[in-house]
Order: C-alpha cells, then sequence, then structure tokens
C-alpha cells in the first residue's frame, strides 16, 4: 500500500526530477555564475564590429531567425559541411553573412570561460545588440540554449519563408514554430535595417503577370516600382542590393510599417502584411510611429522566436569553435 503510494508520488514528480536534474531551462543570465563576462563581451565585440562595418548588423540580426527557424536555435546555422552539403549551403543561406563576428565573440568569451557558452545563445546575444546598437531598445535574452550536432541543406528551403510567400503560408510557416500572428508582423519590422539583393523582389518589377514584360505586382506602388526599376535592371547583375527600408536602411526604427502601409514593402513577404486583419491592423497603428510600443513588442517576439527547438540539460553539446561539432 505505502509503497504504491510511493510509486505514484514518484511518478508524478520524475519529470520536475528529471528537469531540475538536467537544468532543462533557458532564462536570462544563465550565465550569471558560470560566465559572468558572457554579455559584456558579446556586446563590445557587436559594437566594434558596427562601428567599423555598419553593414553587417542586417546579416547579424537575421542570422538568429534563420538559426531558429531551421531545427531550432541550435547554431547549427554555423556548422561547415566539406561536402556543401549542410544549412549553410541552402539557398536562403547564400546571403547570409557575419559567420566570422560570431566566431570573434565565441574565441573572446573561450578566454575568460571555457566551454562554458554556447555558439546558439551567443547568436542570440548579438541578435540583440545588434538591434540595440542600431537604435533599438534592449530585451532581456534567454539563455542556456546549447549546441546541436546536425545541419542539413535540406532543412533550410524546407522551414525558412520565401520573400515570395503570401500571408496563408507565413501563418502557418509561424504557427509551426509555435510563433503567432503577432509575431509575425512584429518580427517582420527586422526589414527596418539591412539590404536585400534584388533577385529577391525582382519579379515584382517585371513581367509579373508572365504575358507581358511591362507587368509588375498590382500591390506595389508604381512609382516605387519605377524606382527600384532603375536600380534592379531585368536580368542584371546578380550582386546589386537594395536598402529594405530606404534612407533609414541601418536604423531600427519603426519606420518598415510606414512603408508597408503605404505599399512600399520590399517583398511580397512585406505587402503580405495588408492581407490579413490583425497583420494589417498592426501595421496601420505603427505606421504613423509608436516606437515604444514596436520596440517592446520586437522583444517580447524575439525571446519567443529564441525559444524553438531550444536544446537543454544533457542534450547536444557546447561546441569549441562555433563551425565544427566537439
Ligand atoms: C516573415 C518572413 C520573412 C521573409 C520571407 C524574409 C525574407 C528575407 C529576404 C529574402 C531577405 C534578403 C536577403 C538578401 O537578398 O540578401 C531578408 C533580409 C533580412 N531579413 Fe528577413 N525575412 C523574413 C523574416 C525575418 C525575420 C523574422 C527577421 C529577424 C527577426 C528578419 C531579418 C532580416 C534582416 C535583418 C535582413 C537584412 C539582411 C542583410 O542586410 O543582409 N527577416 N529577409
Ligand atoms: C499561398 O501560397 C501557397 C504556397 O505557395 C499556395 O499553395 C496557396 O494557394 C497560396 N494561397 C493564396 C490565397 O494565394
Ligand atoms: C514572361 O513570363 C512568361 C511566363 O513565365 C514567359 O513565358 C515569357 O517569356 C516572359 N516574357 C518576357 C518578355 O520576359
Ligand atoms: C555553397 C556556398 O556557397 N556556401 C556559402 C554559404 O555562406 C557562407 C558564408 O557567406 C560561405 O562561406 C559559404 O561558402
Amino acid at each position: 500500500m505505502a509503497t504504491s503510494k510511493m510509486v505514484l508520488i514518484l511518478a508524478l514528480l520524475l519529470p520536475l526530477i528529471l528537469s531540475t536534474v538536467n537544468g532543462q531551462v533557458i532564462k536570462p543570465e544563465f550565465y550569471k555564475q558560470s560566465c559572468p563576462l558572457a554579455e559584456s563581451i558579446t556586446m563590445n565585440v557587436v559594437r566594434e564590429t558596427l562601428s567599423v562595418a555598419p553593414s553587417l548588423s542586417g546579416p547579424l540580426l537575421r542570422m538568429f531567425f534563420h538559426d531558429c527557424f531551421v531545427r531550432g536555435c541550435d547554431a547549427s546555422v554555423l556548422l561547415d559541411s566539406p561536402t556543401n552539403q549542410a544549412e549553410k549551403d541552402s539557398i536562403p543561406n547564400l546571403t547570409l553573412r557575419g559567420y566570422e563576428i560570431i566566431d570573434r565573440v565565441k574565441s573572446a568569451i573561450e578566454m575568460h570561460c571555457p566551454g562554458v557558452v554556447s555558439c546558439a545563445d551567443i547568436i542570440a546575444l548579438v541578435s540583440r545588440d545588434v538591434v540595440v546598437q542600431s537604435g533599438g531598445a534592449s530585451w532581456e535574452v534567454e539563455t542556456g540554449r546549447r549546441d546541436g550536432l546536425v545541419s542539413l541543406l535540406s532543412d533550410g528551403l524546407a522551414n525558412l519563408p520565401a520573400p515570395f510567400a503570401n500571408i496563408t503560408s507565413l501563418k502557418s510557416l509561424f504557427l509551426q514554430k509555435g510563433l503567432s500572428v503577432k509575431d509575425l508582423v512584429v518580427l517582420s519590422g527586422a526589414h527596418t535595417i539591412g539590404t536585400a539583393h534584388c533577385s529577391a523582389f525582382t519579379n515584382r518589377l517585371y513581367n509579373f503577370t508572365g504575358t507581358s514584360a511591362n507587368s509588375f505586382d498590382p500591390t506595389m506602388d508604381s512609382n516605387y516600382v519605377a524606382a527600384l526599376r532603375k536600380k534592379c535592371v531585368q536580368n542584371g547583375p546578380s550582386n546589386v542590393l537594395v536598402e529594405m527600408d530606404p534612407g533609414s536602411s541601418k536604423k531600427f526604427d519603426e519606420s518598415y510599417y510606414k512603408l508597408v502601409s503605404k505599399r512600399r514593402g520590399l517583398f511580397q513577404s512585406d505587402a503580405a502584411l495588408l492581407d490579413n486583419s490583425e497583420t494589417k491592423s498592426y501595421v496601420q497603428t505603427h505606421m504613423g510611429g509608436n516606437s515604444a510600443s514596436f520596440f517592446k513588442d520586437f522583444g517580447v517576439s524575439m525571446v519567443n522566436m529564441g525559444r524553438i527547438g531550444v536544446l537543454t540539460g544533457n542534450a547536444g553539446q557546447i561546441r569549441k569553435v562555433c563551425s565544427k561539432i566537439n
């Protein structure tokens, strides 16, 4: 009798005991005891980097998105593959840059506390620091992620939304990752900084209907189409970059929503935010400049994104070098 009660109690408590033993949580200041300087070291490297190479802010913020959406936030995006079969080699990742900055943060941290801080957490911290250094507001980053052991080329294409995606597929992709429609419209605001290759949107500028070379996407402001055509000529060179938020592409602010509301979102995925009542209403509320509430929302949604598929406890490992498993 007593024994069976004990068994029952143990069974009920087991998940709790296990999760405590494994420490299976991510939380703010996970490294407070084990590596107290981790966050300030990261911030310093980001500050120094952006002061000499401000154009790295876009790719470094985007890296967190790419990491989290593919196999969870486990730094799989950083793994090199000798045979070009890793996430890094998938089409969306060919436009990512800034891996060497993550390596620089990692080496600086390793000097203070070797083998303690994961590459996945470094990506998360860097994304916050980039936003702060670009004029946005700070938030508390949850840490305690561990690094994954696997990176697959095929995962990249399957999990990252294309710039051509419509609102239905954007919503469902975010939902699959446990993110809400609000997270979708808030995180899309990251397109307030950075640049894009013409190839991500030229389909909107030329032969959009497939019947006339001059036809363009009717959901884009025709004056904007004309301006973009000057930068992105049809079948032009593949290395031309366009600011996503012209004139303010290095500043993290809410002007993205003003652009989208004026039908000047660069990608179809940006324009699509006007095709759903909830995302449309967010765009309209923020188009006039309400940065305080956008900044706060952005931090919340980045924390939400940072929880996707994380490895904790004994899962995965703490990589010694971010581009290689130990
Ligand atoms: C909603 C779906 C999204 C789509 C379809 C999308 C697509 C893209 C594409 C195609 C580019 C241009 C890449 C290039 O041509 O170089 C880009 C750039 C960028 N994206 Fe997104 N993105 C999405 C969401 C996000 C999210 C959630 C974030 C981060 C929170 C983000 C951050 C960025 C940044 C910062 C850039 C600029 C990169 C640079 O300057 O090189 N995006 N995105
Ligand atoms: C949205 O895109 C998906 C995938 O390309 C497609 O199957 C679907 O029909 C599209 N939905 C609308 C409403 O256009
Ligand atoms: C327009 O697109 C259609 C369908 O993709 C293609 O068959 C046609 O050759 C294109 N026309 C021009 C002028 O590019
Ligand atoms: C196959 C390929 O070109 N992979 C590239 C992916 O992106 C990284 C960083 O820009 C490059 O180093 C890889 O060569």
